[in-house]
């Protein structure tokens, strides 16, 4: 059976600072993400984007505003990946920054207890009280275990979406102060930087698999932040130490092995730090890594 895969693009950019991650679609289409897939022998249907408000527009000017209008585009997320959930498709969202997570796995989260996996430099695990910038694409995994702004908690259906032991995160190398103790606390699984430098990427990607083998399928969240800069230096927050270009690899090819993915988010990619749209053609490698691309 050939499996559909359903695109659709999140033009967003609403944190606190513009930084050009609302390009991020567009860059990942010129890059030649449905052809790549195509190639693969997959069915590929190409949904365009959600309607988004530019970070100009009076109407997100404050945080207040601007987590309502993160919300609302959040909410048809939601309901586009609903429609992929209904007819089993793999459902391919393109941000956008980060905080479109907070519609796509409360999608992937309805029907049956998911895992979410957090590819990121960051742990993006604050809530308006803890976080020193304000910036929204940083509190998506605290939205969806049920904290912070109601707004973002309630996104597609009242409530928490996941409990902690449903995340695990990978990458992670950069923290704010009170975001760490959250985290440490939260009960989440994280695998830092560290913990790939220490055992490699085959043993960390196992153990993660193995963290989630109470849950039937996994949402991957990709930050292409998690990279290292060197590979992917047009992101929106980049932060040195990060994946190698076969960490990454390795990392998608096994998820790819699990069997178990069924959405995914590629987020935060930045055209402006680019060079000559490297990040975006990664970013699309990586995809067809996740979807079954093999070396031989
Ligand atoms: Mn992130």
């Amino acid at each position: 059976m050939t499996q559909q895969v359903k695109i659709i693009g999140i033009p967003m950019d609403l944190g606190q600072n513009r930084r050009g991650v609302d390009m991020g679609p567009s860059v990942l289409r010129l890059a030649g993400l449905q052809a790549r897939l195509e190639r693969l022998g997959l069915s590929v249907v190409d949904h365009g984007n959600v309607p988004v408000p530019i970070a100009e527009e009076a109407a997100v000017e404050g945080t207040e505003r601007r987590i309502k209008a993160v919300a609302e585009v959040c909410q048809a997320v939601y309901e586009f990946g609903r429609k992929c959930a209904a007819h089993r498709d793999f459902a391919l969202f393109l941000g956008g920054d980060h905080s479109i997570s907070i519609g796509t796995v409360a999608a992937a989260a309805q029907d049956e207890k998911i895992g979410l996996l957090w590819i990121d430099a960051h742990a993006d695990f604050n809530t308006p009280e803890s976080s020193p910038s304000g910036n929204i694409h940083g509190m998506p995994v605290a939205a969806l275990i049920g904290e912070g702004a109601p707004e973002l908690v309630n996104v597609g259906y009242p409530g928490a979406k996941l409990r902690p032991s449903q995340v695990v995160m990978i990458g992670i190398r950069d923290l704010d102060t009170i975001e760490r103790q959250r985290l440490s606390s939260s009960g989440i699984h994280v695998f830092t930087m560290r913990h790939i430098d220490e055992f490699g990427m085959a043993s960390v990607a196992r153990q993660a698999l193995d963290r989630l083998r109470h849950v039937s399928r996994i949402h991957v969240s990709l930050d292409m932040d998690s990279l290292d800069p060197d590979e992917a230096p047009g992101v929106g927050t980049p932060v040195p130490g990060g994946l190698s270009y076969r960490e990454a690899h390795l990392l998608m090819e096994m998820l790819s092995d699990s069997k178990r993915v069924q959405s995914c988010d590629i987020v935060e990619i930045n055209p402006i730090l680019d060079n000559v749209n490297h990040s975006a053609e990664l970013a699309v490698e990586l995809v067809a890594s996740l979807l079954g691309q093999r070396i031989l």
